[in-house]
């Protein structure tokens, strides 16, 4: 196996500087018109990018992606930090770059326990409000951002991370107020301020078997009430050797099961070491730095960066393979230096998690994508 992996990526990499030599450095395909064909190819894209000062950033977004992400704008800290206030600034811009380049523009996200303002789910005494106090924010707030772009926006992000790992839910404010209605009303909501939006439910770890099983159960709930539900988002914040891609194949079947479209939303792949298992995309994780576990200050050693393409790669065939269900795969940032994933789960480390190097060059990996694409179909 890991034989094989080493000659398919040795073929890549040498084709990589094949081509860079023919092409004088750059390849004319991108991944927008090659793998973008079979399903949409995405992007975050952060402050930086959205405001126009990391030009090499917003090149490779335009020219590489079909799809695109907020990256925090449209979090309801960032977007609605006061109850009478909301801040449209980044929001209207992230839409317009969509639009200027042709893109699909996805919403994220409406209803998630972080990036929460403290006055959404609390009262002046800093108390849980009531579940009608609730509702009245929820279906205000749903409406004022989903009604604002309504008509430009393919899809929300409406429900992120509603449950634990073990499949119970989480104890967020939403649920502790509202119980599980909460996510029936929020997919109402957005369905009544836009009805021809898409709408999805988004989370990480689904190749665990009780976090995926209550998220389908909430699915089919969705489904039985004839609420609104397209797709189910999977995180895929991966690290090296987990999850496998089995598992993670295992997901995708399952959900294809439900008659819900399967969308592989925030990808990338650490180049460095876990201190914990299954930490998927927990926000809060702040573990001590540690020389240690931050091997690659000065660079990527050839080899380490052969296995994380060799294994990237391997995910990447896999959605190929499912790219009947599988309508959209988007990479969490655009080049190595902006990912969330150098500042987590433990801070200042150097990380390697994308397609795009920190010089903004395109790694081999898009080469080897590109060149599964175009040959095998
Ligand atoms: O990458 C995002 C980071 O810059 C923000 O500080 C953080 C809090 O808003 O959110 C990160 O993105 C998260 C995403 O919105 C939801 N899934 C987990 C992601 C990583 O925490």
């Amino acid at each position: 196996m890991r034989k094989l992996l080493l000659t398919t990526l040795c073929f890549c990499v040498g084709m990589h500087i094949y081509a860079g030599q023919v092409s004088g450095g750059s390849s004319d395909s991108t991944l927008r018109k090659t793998i973008g064909q079979y399903f949409l190819i995405g992007t975050t894209l952060n402050g930086r990018q959205i405001m126009g000062t990391d030009k090499e950033g917003c090149e490779i977004a335009a020219s590489q992606f079909n799809a695109i992400s907020p990256e925090g704008c449209m979090k309801i800290k960032a977007i609605h930090p006061e109850e009478n206030r909301y801040d449209f600034t980044e929001a209207d811009r992230f839409v317009a770059f969509g639009e200027k380049h042709h893109q699909a523009i996805i919403g994220h996200t409406l209803i998630w326990h972080a990036a929460l303002p403290d006055w959404f789910c609390t009262d002046r005494e800093g108390k849980d409000v009531s579940p009608e106090v609730l509702k009245k924010r929820m279906k205000q707030h749903i409406s004022t951002v989903v009604g604002r772009y309504k008509g430009r926006i393919k899809g929300w992000d409406v429900v992120n991370e509603a449950f634990a790992d073990d499949g119970t839910y989480r104890n967020s404010p939403f649920y502790r107020i509202l119980g599980e209605e909460f996510i029936p009303l929020a997919f109402q909501y957005a369905h009544e301020a836009d009805p021809d939006v898409e709408l999805y439910y988004n989370d990480f770890n689904l190749y665990l078997t009780p976090k995926r099983e209550a998220i389908i159960r909430v699915v089919k709930e969705l489904q039985r009430r004839n609420l609104r539900i397209d797709a189910v988002g999977m995180q895929g914040h991966l690290w090296q050797g987990s999850p496998t891609v089995e598992s993670v194949e295992r997901a995708i079947v399952d959900l294809a099961k439900i008659n819900v479209e399967v969308m592989v939303t925030e990808l990338d792949l650490t180049a460095l070491p876990a201190p914990k298992k299954d930490l998927g995309g927990e926000a809060w994780a702040d573990f001590e730095y540690d020389a240690s576990i931050d091997p690659y200050r000065n660079g990527l050693p050839a080899e380490v960066e052969a296995r994380w393409t060799g294994h990237m790669l391997s995910f990447f065939k896999l959605f190929l393979k499912h790219k009947d269900v599988i309508t959209r795969v988007t990479l969490w940032g655009v080049s190595d230096g902006d990912s969330w994933r150098n500042g987590w789960p433990v801070r200042g480390r150097v990380d390697y998690p994308l397609l795009f190097d920190r010089n903004h060059q395109p790694k081999p990996v898009v080469d080897c994508i590109i060149k599964e694409t175009s040959t095998k179909r």
